[in-house]
Formats: structure tokens, C-alpha cells, sequence
């Protein structure tokens, strides 16, 4: 059962010794969802509103897009097409990292080191041949509903202060306040969240270099941002950069007790805000999403709502998966 009202993220649960509150329970006891559960028959509908010419972009790069691949361990995927005769063709791809590109990613993505897992699911059992938390309870549902468009770039390049491709560049709950101000929006309850960076576009372009340790900016990792996505009641947020927060993570923010104690020791997820949203908010995030000629649209149409589509694949137990996202204007 879903409580409701819905708790503001500081009436959330919070055990004695906890840091951080979090949304366990609060849509139901075996919920698997998460804020996915935002996205009611109501707002499928009312999503419908925000179409105006029908025209659909696909907010998706090719599987193989990044070689070398963006994060190093998410390798090159092996794509083989042979035929059983000289008129068939059939096709297999290995070494598919189902993150390595435009994605979505489930909640079993992320634990927190303090807590563990969403709703309490154990660790343990978030392994192959085991469904709990996988990619396939979103696959089942689909992803449907008003996406709304945070136009960063723009916003950033109007105040003659333009984001810095090559950095870590931080943004904060008054960096989203102010571009969505200035674009003339309002998130409402239930919407797919997408934030523009123009990072994408830009590591994607002819001359781009890449510096030795890659950086993307993104949401600033601290607690205020996960209590905006909170109280907004955003059913997923997603991003054009790598990781939807800035990247790479900084060691001294967001601490949890357990690396405090050094009982875990500190890693390149140490300071993420990803164990904040995935595991204890249940938040599905969607990360490497194509936004850019969305962005060169709306900013035409000068509104910034849409219908966004996205069908991850109905992999049992899976951690992640292509997007298959559409936006519709
Ligand atoms: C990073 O590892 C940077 O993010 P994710 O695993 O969510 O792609």
C-alpha cells in the first residue's frame, strides 16, 4: 500500500543512527518500484497534453557508440551477423554492457553502505537467476509520462557564464530553481525528469578532447538535490551526462558511517549522491540520454514539456538497460 500524502523528504524514515532518511515503505512493503510509482493512468493521460505536432525524437545513441568506451570495464560491444543459408541472416552481439551507452538503470544498481539495498532487499540476492530489483519490474510497467526538459546549457549560456565540458562543474538545487525560472517551467508531480547539459553533444564532437580522467558535469552530490527530486515527486531523472550527477565523485561529501569506520574502504563511489537516490529513494535514473535536438526543439517551441517513452529490456534481474526512450512534442 502507498502512504499517502506522500512524506516530505524531511518526515521520511529515518532509523536512530542513520544519516540520510530514506523511502522505504512508503510505496509499499514489497514495492520494487520506487518513484517509478509516480506514474499513474492519470498522468499517462494528462502527458497527452503536452503533444502538439506529433513529431518523435529518439533520445538514444548507438549501442556501440563510445570506443574507447566511456567507463573502462564497460567494454566494446562484439556484434556477429552470420546465416543459416545464403537468403537468412541472424545476428548476436557479446560483450554488451548494458550501461555503456543511452541507459536506464534499475534499482538494484546501487546499494547504500549504511543501509544496502532498496526496501531492504538483501544484497545477496541481487545476483543472476534472482529477479529482485531488476530492470525487468520496469520493463513490465514501460516508462510513459510528461517529460520535462531542465535546459541547463541554455540556461548557463544566457548568464555568460557557459558549463565547462571539460570539468566536474557542480549544480545545485538554485542552479535548477533559476534555469527553470528562466525557461518559464514547473515540475509537476510524476514527471520524467530530463536535465541538458549539452555534455553529450559536446565529447561527441569532432576536436573534443577528452582529458586523461574523464569529467561530466552534473547534479551537485549533496543531500539538498536528493530532497528537491524528492519533493518534487519525480518519477525518474535523467540526464545527458555520465552520470546524471557530476562526475568524477569527490571523497569528502555524503559520508556514510561505514567508510567513516573504515569498515568499507573508500572507492570511486565513495561521495556519489547515486547511493542517496537509487537505494535509499528509490529513484530510477537514466543516464547518456541523447538530448540535444530535443533541447534545439523546445527551446523553439519555447515550452519544455513533452511525452517521453522509454522501454528498457525485459531482462530478469537486470541491473540496466538501453533506454529505448522517444520523446514526443
Ligand atoms: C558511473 O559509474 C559514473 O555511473 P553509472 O554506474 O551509474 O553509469
Amino acid at each position: 500500500m502507498v502512504i499517502r500524502p506522500i512524506p516530505a523528504y524531511k518526515d521520511l524514515p529515518r532509523g536512530e543512527n542513520d544519516l540520510y532518511p530514506n523511502a522505504w515503505g512508503i510505496f509499499g512493503e514489497d514495492d520494487q518500484l520506487g518513484t517509478l510509482n509516480h506514474l499513474s493512468q492519470e498522468r499517462v493521460l494528462h502527458a497527452l497534453k503536452s503533444v502538439e505536432t506529433g513529431q518523435v525524437l529518439s533520445l538514444n545513441l548507438a549501442l556501440d557508440e563510445f570506443d574507447p568506451p566511456l567507463i573502462a570495464h564497460r567494454g566494446i560491444p562484439h556484434h556477429e551477423i552470420f546465416g543459416l543459408n545464403e537468403f537468412h541472416r541472424d545476428d548476436r552481439i557479446d560483450n554488451l554492457f548494458l550501461q555503456a551507452s543511452t541507459q536506464v538503470d534499475s534499482l538494484r544498481h546501487f546499494g547504500h553502505p549504511d543501509k544496502g539495498f532498496y526496501n531492504g532487499f538483501p544484497g545477496k540476492n541481487l545476483v543472476v537467476g534472482q529477479p529482485d530489483l531488476g530492470i525487468q519490474n520496469v520493463a513490465k510497467m514501460g516508462i510513459v509520462g510528461r517529460g520535462l526538459l531542465i535546459d541547463l546549457e541554455a540556461f548557463f549560456a544566457n548568464k555568460g557564464t557557459p558549463i565547462n565540458f571539460n570539468s566536474g562543474q557542480t549544480f545545485s538545487v538554485e542552479d535548477l530553481d533559476a534555469a527553470l525560472e528562466f525557461q518559464g517551467s514547473s515540475v509537476l508531480p510524476g514527471d520524467i525528469l530530463m536535465i541538458h547539459t549539452g555534455w553529450l553533444k559536446a565529447i561527441r564532437s569532432p576536436g573534443f578532447k577528452r582529458g586523461s580522467v574523464l569529467h561530466s558535469p552534473g547534479l551537485l552530490p549533496d543531500e539538498s538535490i536528493a530532497e528537491w527530486l524528492w519533493n518534487k515527486q519525480v518519477a525518474i531523472a535523467a540526464s545527458d551526462n555520465l552520470a546524471l550527477e557530476a562526475w568524477p565523485s569527490q571523497k569528502e561529501v555524503l559520508p556514510t558511517l561505514a567508510e567513516r569506520d573504515r569498515s568499507l574502504a573508500l572507492s570511486s563511489h565513495t561521495g556519489m549522491l547515486h547511493r542517496l537516490l537509487i537505494p535509499l529513494l528509490g529513484l530510477t535514473i537514466g543516464e547518456l540520454w541523447d538530448l540535444s535536438e530535443l533541447a534545439s526543439l523546445l527551446k523553439s517551441r519555447r515550452r519544455y514539456d513533452c511525452l517521453v517513452t522509454a522501454e528498457p529490456l525485459n531482462i530478469p534481474g537486470g541491473v540496466g538497460s538501453p533506454a529505448n526512450a522517444l520523446a514526443i512534442v
